[in-house]
């Protein structure tokens, strides 16, 4: 199997530094970025198989029953995924559109990228598989690649993975999306539906506390990487809906207490908050006029029968 790797070395996060201004702010917050060390992303592997956590089934199914439908839109396309992870969601596509000449991979992590590829092109050996290293999140200087040049491109994002950015940023996302995919290109984009709080909030506060785990590995990780001083058993997790439309989730200190980050104190009281995540939920007709705002035609979308999920087809 072939991969070809183009590394456009995506700037390394400056960890040390964001985490010293969220960390000095009024309300105490870091990016949700910083929350996939290597056991941070394990965690949260464990929480895509959690019975609470419906997304990703949800979405797995979606895309298996209208596999078929989504196939006549892109069957001629180059497709490309942004945050292509494990690359696992993509086989359902593959499988259904057997004449597809090319895959692009996107990812931050240069080895998950090429070990994932290198599955996927041993699994699928018809395909031309080719791996981006990049940060998506930023401007794409996108190389210069024969053979997609004149084709159509689909961009692949699951997961509701827009659902960490706030509206705006999600907007400015999708435009950037629009311009690198160019005109006559299209979008399939997962986005979680909102619903009522007795499913929300549990997806996101597990009895098994895997998503409390999940954010508190964040203290470890920055006592580990940064040499901070957090007493982990100190701090518990919450997470809730705001009817805002979104879930906002929380490391919540159990005491007063001060933690040290280089000779940077930073104190705590009993019950302040540290955001992780806030992860936003938009009704089908919202994402709509999210995509319009970004200068997208929203065209299908693609439910389960219990309404939790949904797949939407952007077109440029
Ligand atoms: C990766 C942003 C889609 O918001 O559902 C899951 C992250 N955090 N449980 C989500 C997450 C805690 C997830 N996204």
């Amino acid at each position: 199997a072939h991969v070809k790797l183009y590394d456009l070395h995506p700037p390394i996060d400056d960890f040390r530094a964001e985490a010293l201004t969220g960390l000095m702010k009024q309300q105490k917050t870091i990016s949700p970025k910083f929350l996939y060390d290597k056991s941070g992303a394990e965690l949260f592997d464990a929480i895509c198989t959690l019975d609470e956590y419906y997304l990703t089934r949800t979405e797995m199914a979606i895309l298996q029953t209208y596999a078929h439908d989504i196939a006549d839109l892109i069957s001629d396309s180059v497709l490309i995924e942004f945050g292509s992870g494990s690359s696992q969601k993509i086989r359902i596509l593959l499988d259904a559109i057997p004449r597809l000449q090319t895959y692009i991979a996107l990812d931050i992590s240069k080895q998950h990228l090429q070990e994932s590829c290198l599955n996927l092109a041993e699994a699928y050996p018809l395909l031309e598989t080719i791996a981006v290293c990049t940060d998506y999140t930023q401007p794409i200087d996108f190389p210069n690649i024969p053979s997609i040049d004149k084709k159509r491109k689909v961009g692949f994002f699951p997961g509701s993975s827009i659902g960490n950015l706030e509206p705006e940023a999600a907007i400015e996302f999708l435009k950037q999306t629009g311009q690198l995919l160019g005109p006559r290109g299209g979008l399939l984009i997962g986005v979680d539906l909102k619903k009522d709080r007795t499913i929300l909030e549990p997806a996101y506060d597990d009895r098994q506390g895997i998503s409390a785990a999940f954010a508190l590995n964040l203290l470890t990780r920055m006592n580990r990487e940064l040499g901070t001083d957090f007493n982990v058993d100190a701090f518990t997790y919450r997470a809730f809906y705001n009817p805002v439309g979104r879930i906002e989730m929380y490391i919540v200190s159990l005491i007063d207490q001060v933690v040290h980050l280089d000779d940077v104190e930073i104190p705590f009281w009993k019950g302040e908050t540290l955001r992780t995540e806030y992860s936003y939920k938009y009704s089908l007709e919202e994402f709509r006029d999210l995509a319009r705002a970004a200068g997208l035609q929203p065209n299908q979308v693609w439910t389960d029968p219990e309404q939790l999920f949904s797949v939407h087809y952007l077109s440029v």
